[in-house]
């Protein structure tokens, strides 16, 4: 019989010279489905690659006095360098540098014109260069780019346009007929109420001002705008506007597009209208995940605050990293990364819970077998809950991975986990072992809980690709019949006989404090040469606080207020901090943002009041540890003589989160 297809794509790359762990975070989640879908006997196409035409690679490889290609090739080396690390086991890396992508973008540009859904006129308005994006006017968030917030520069040139205006209509539908088509839900609503209704215009697709790009066949002055070259990359890698379109044929429609959250209006909307323009089908699911972000920002180099994924591989191991990327943030959201987080992550879930469980049953296995435990077995009144446990747990993965919502998958596994290490504390193998009436009971008990260590071995392939293989060993199995997917649902094909091999612990412990404190010691030691420049600044500090202690309330220029930024947030949960009488813990929404910030007015407001309140915060104050942990920011008040308090907030009670004060 004939497998089922899986197409599934990550978004194809930009070259940058500083990838980071938000990079990964993306290419992991999408090597997960994909590994989880072959497991399950799936035909998988998994696409890849990089984006390497524009304006910004033509500039930075000028920078650095080389050609776009020499600047993309070193690059893309460096990527698939950082795949194969990461264990990512793509079927097909595309370059849009390619020369069959090139041919065949050129063959859809020429299609769309000849069509009619492509016209040529002259644009007037503002391109962000580091996005790569055209915005009129109105869409400029204070003069600057409204994804990134850096400046945007006016162009005016003759180009092409896409008739995206026409395609408005047709997708709003698809949109509201298909509502799991975009995922997670709220995305949707965005892209309806944000871009379609209020109007789509039609796309600049074309280029005048440089050249790095592939050339409009019939008019090669002109080059196809970086985004039309892109998105086209998902039918282009498979064969599409080639000789061989089969694989194309085979796979297309792609099963899910995953992205991430900043670039869905491209994958939800222009790509879409290019499908519909050239009669294709579109893909049957769009992911749009979340961020990763330090201390409330998105990690990306140009904040300067990415952290190398290299080095955490080095340092933990693969399949510890990616463990902790599906864990601890759940997909579709934001989530903060921290060497504390994952390290503490790697101590409980991967060394306490998992890896101790394996090296205690093989050492039990050994001390009190020597290494095969017996065939007269007999049952004990806690295996049949054990054994419920890892059926249901078997029906739950499944359920998540198919929705994409991994950290539930991983926390179902592991409540698996944990319920056979308790299983261990119910029979009590080293009480039984004093028994010589019971060596039954305590081979029966020691089998079933190997018998769980395989399931939860096989549940975990598709997040860790290289702990199975150290588990299997140790429980004296190899890859084959025994470690089919499918066997999950089905306990007990195990040979009774259980032969183990203990081995090394297969997540070691990581001294936290050790950890941290070598991590602090690299930082000082970073900071180290401004130190004597700080202590002359802490004289000088004293005595300005002097000066302005004489003056009381010093006067300040307009640089200095605008070093303040201000921002509407919107208070979306709330709780009192169980050791203060002060303190609220409040998580705020500040545009596309959540963060966390704690305020002294647990006296004044109640946690129920505050949610839904529009606040006002000072949104760049830097990041300070109150009750173990970092409050982003902090939110305004006033306080009368009378002591009664009252927060700072704007007079439109639905006013829009994120937007800056001034
Ligand atoms: O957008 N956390 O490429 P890109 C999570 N070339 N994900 C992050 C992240 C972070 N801190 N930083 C980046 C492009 N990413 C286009 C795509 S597709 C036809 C063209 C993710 O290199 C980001 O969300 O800027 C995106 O999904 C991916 O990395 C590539 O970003």
């Amino acid at each position: 019989m004939e497998k089922e297809k899986f197409y599934i794509t990550t978004p194809i790359y930009y070259p940058s010279d500083k990838l980071h762990i938000g990079h990964s975070y993306c290419t992991v989640a999408t090597d997960t489905m994909a590994r989880y879908k072959r497991l399950r006997g799936f035909d998988v196409m998994f696409l890849t690659g990089s984006d390497e035409h524009g304006q910004k690679i033509e500039r930075i490889a000028e920078a650095q006095n080389t050609t776009p290609k020499a600047y993309t090739d070193k690059i893309v080396a460096t990527f698939k360098d950082l795949w194969q690390k990461l264990d990512i086991s793509y079927d097909k890396f595309i370059r849009t540098t390619d020369d069959y992508h090139v041919k065949a973008v050129q063959k859809i540009f020429k299609r769309l014109y000849d069509q009619g859904d492509i016209y040529k006129s002259e644009y007037e308005g503002w391109y962000c260069t580091p996005c790569e994006t055209f915005f009129t006017e109105h869409q400029l968030v204070d003069g600057k780019c409204p994804d990134c917030g850096r400046e945007v520069e006016k162009v005016k040139e003759e180009s092409y346009f896409f008739r995206l205006s026409k395609y408005q209509d047709r997708i709003i539908k698809y949109m509201e007929e298909n509502p799991e088509w975009l995922q997670p839900a709220t995305r949707q609503n965005e892209m309806i109420n944000n871009f379609l209704k209020p109007g789509l215009e039609d796309l600049a697709v074309s280029r005048t001002s440089f050249t790095w790009g592939i050339p409009v066949e019939f008019d090669p002055g002109h080059i196809v705008y970086v985004w039309v070259d892109a998105l086209s990359n998902y039918i282009t890698a498979m064969g599409y506007g080639s000789d061989d379109d089969s694989l194309f044929k085979k796979f297309w429609p792609a099963d899910v597009h995953v992205v991430g959250k900043e670039i869905v209006r491209f994958h939800s909307i222009i790509w879409p209208a290019m499908l519909m323009a050239l009669d294709l089908p579109l893909p049957k699911k769009i992911f749009g995940h979340g961020w990763l972000v330090i201390n409330g920002n998105k990690m990306s180099k140009s904040v300067g605050n990415v952290v190398d994924p290299f080095v955490l591989v080095e340092k933990y191991g693969v399949d510890a990293i990616r463990y902790f990327l599906l864990r601890e943030i759940a997909f579709g959201q934001d989530g903060n990364f921290s060497n504390e987080a994952l390290i503490q992550r790697i101590n409980s879930d991967l060394a306490n819970d998992l890896g101790n469980l394996v090296s205690r049953t093989a050492g039990m296995i050994e001390k009190y077998f020597g290494g095969k435990l017996p065939a007269e077995q007999k049952e004990t009144e806690f295996d049949a809950d054990l054994i419920n446990v890892a059926k249901e747990t078997a029906e739950k993965v499944e359920e998540k991975m198919e929705k994409m919502l991994f950290s539930d998958a991983l926390n179902e596994i592991w409540t698996l986990i944990r319920r056979t290490n308790k299983y261990i504390d119910e029979t009590q193998p080293w009480i039984l072992i004093k028994d010589e009436t019971k060596k039954d009971v305590l081979a029966n008990a020691l089998y079933n809980v190997a018998e769980s260590i395989r399931i939860v071995s096989i549940m975990i392939q598709p997040f860790m690709p290289n702990t199975p293989a150290l588990i299997w060993k140790q429980i004296g199995i190899t890859e084959g019949e025994m470690t089919a997917w499918d066997t999950i649902k089905t306990w007990g094909l195990l040979d009774r006989q259980v032969a183990v091999s203990k081995g090394e612990a297969i997540f070691p412990r990581i001294d936290i404090k050790k950890e941290l404190a070598e991590l602090e010691e690299a930082m000082k030691a970073a900071q180290a040469a401004s130190v004597a420049n700080q202590t002359k600044e802490a004289s000088k500090e004293d005595k300005k606080e002097e000066e302005k202690e004489e003056e009381k309330v010093p006067e300040i220029t307009i640089d200095d207020f605008l070093k303040v930024q201000l921002k509407v947030g919107e208070v979306i949960s709330s709780e009192k901090v169980q050791k203060s009488k002060k303190l609220l813990r409040n998580v705020v929404k500040v545009g596309d943002e959540e963060r966390v910030i704690f305020s002294g007015i647990s006296q004044w407001y109640t946690p129920e009041e505050m949610v839904g309140k529009r606040v006002i915060i000072v949104a760049n104050l830097k990041p300070r540890k109150m009750m173990g942990e970092y409050s982003y920011g902090m939110i305004l008040a006033a306080e009368d003589s009378d002591g009664n308090l009252s927060l700072a907030t704007v007079d439109k009670p639905d006013f829009e989160s994120g937007v800056e004060i001034g």
